[in-house]
């Protein structure tokens, strides 16, 4: 039997457990995009902490049959903080009211500074957070946790400069494996992805290089964003390039696909975005036109997929697509 091109892309699904009480909200009539908005954006505003600034770039896991998650609040003082939170459906959370309070065994690196842009990520037995945390500068905070309550810190994956650390969700030729853009001090003018392994997420080396940034909604710099998606045809990495525009910088998301085996061998990457900030909670806000993606959940069997981000670093957003649909986009609009 022969198939089309179409069939076999829906055939393409995640690996991972099925996840039936995903968030999810069909596409709109008459919309033919890849990656739709949830109607009822943002999910979650300042209103959701006491005191706080901003609730945005904030990434979720399932948890328990519901969802928990680790979420960036700046607070009043501009202080940038993480916190836990909770919610049954994915959509409506409660945030905790303080910051998470890490247990370190070592006080100069349990000392917090500020932390912001999480990660979460669940690897055999445990939830990994990743974000990026002051130490004489940026760079990527490690730590786990069972329950979201109580969290143990690890060393620092890397010297600083650096953000946007994100693990992969197995081992890879039995090491831990993660992607991280080094940077500088401030709002970095530049940036690539780099791939690094450690055996025992203490200690990271094997450093490749993944990816540059190109041109157009990425021409400035790139970043990984939500942990990737195991297919049978690579990992599917969400990622955010940045675009330098005369009034300043403008995030949007797009994806690529990585080698299974080797992640920093990259198969195809959009030339086009996949979301760009155009709602107003994406332009308007303490910093204009972003959309930043942090988490994405997958229901393999039915190709759902949930991605959370944050708009303009002021809310926490929705979209959603078909992970096949992404596929297919990223192999029909590659660079
Ligand atoms: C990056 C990070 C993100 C933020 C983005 C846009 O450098 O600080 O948290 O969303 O800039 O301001």
């Amino acid at each position: 039997m022969i198939r089309t091109q179409a069939e076999v892309l829906r055939m393409i699904q995640a690996i991972g457990p099925a996840l039936p009480n995903i968030p999810w909200e069909d596409r709109p009539p008459g919309c033919s995009d890849v990656v739709w908005r949830y109607s009822r954006n943002p999910i979650i505003t300042r209103d959701a902490v006491p005191g706080a600034n901003s609730i945005f770039n904030s990434a979720v896991v399932p948890f328990n049959g519901a969802f928990a998650g680790v979420f960036r609040c700046d607070n009043t003082a501009r202080d940038m903080q993480i916190h836990a939170g909770f919610s049954d459906d994915g959509i409506h959370w409660q945030i905790e009211p303080q910051r998470i309070q890490f247990v370190c065994e070592d006080p100069e690196i349990g000392q917090f500074v500020y932390g912001y842009d999480p990660r979460v990520c669940w690897i055999e037995d445990r939830y990994y957070v990743t974000w990026c945390n002051g130490y004489y500068g940026p760079t990527i905070g490690v730590a786990y946790t069972y329950d979201f309550r109580t969290f143990y810190q690890l060393e620092n994956a890397f010297l600083p400069y650096n953000r946007n650390g994100v693990l992969f969700p197995r081992r890879i030729n039995g090491k831990y494996a993660m992607l991280s853009r080094p940077s500088d001090r401030g709002h970095t003018p530049f940036g690539d992805i780099f791939y690094s392994e450690s055996p025992d997420m203490i200690h990271w080396g094997h450093h490749r290089f993944v990816m540059a940034p190109f041109g157009g909604w990425q021409s400035t710099k790139v970043g990984a964003g939500p942990t990737p998606i195991e297919t049978p045809e690579g990992w599917l990495l969400i990622y955010h390039g940045v675009l330098t525009s005369c009034n300043g910088f403008v995030y949007s998301f797009g994806a690529a696909l990585l080698d299974l085996e080797k992640p920093w061998k990259v198969i195809y990457r959009t030339r086009s975005y996949l979301l760009n900030p155009r709602e107003y909670y994406e332009c308007v806000g303490d910093v204009p036109n972003v959309v930043f993606p942090c988490a994405a959940l997958v229901d393999p069997p039915t190709g759902r997929m949930a991605i959370y981000y944050g708009g303009a670093d002021t809310v926490t957003c929705l979209a959603f697509a078909y992970l096949h649909e992404v596929v297919d986009f990223v192999r029909v609009n590659r660079l």
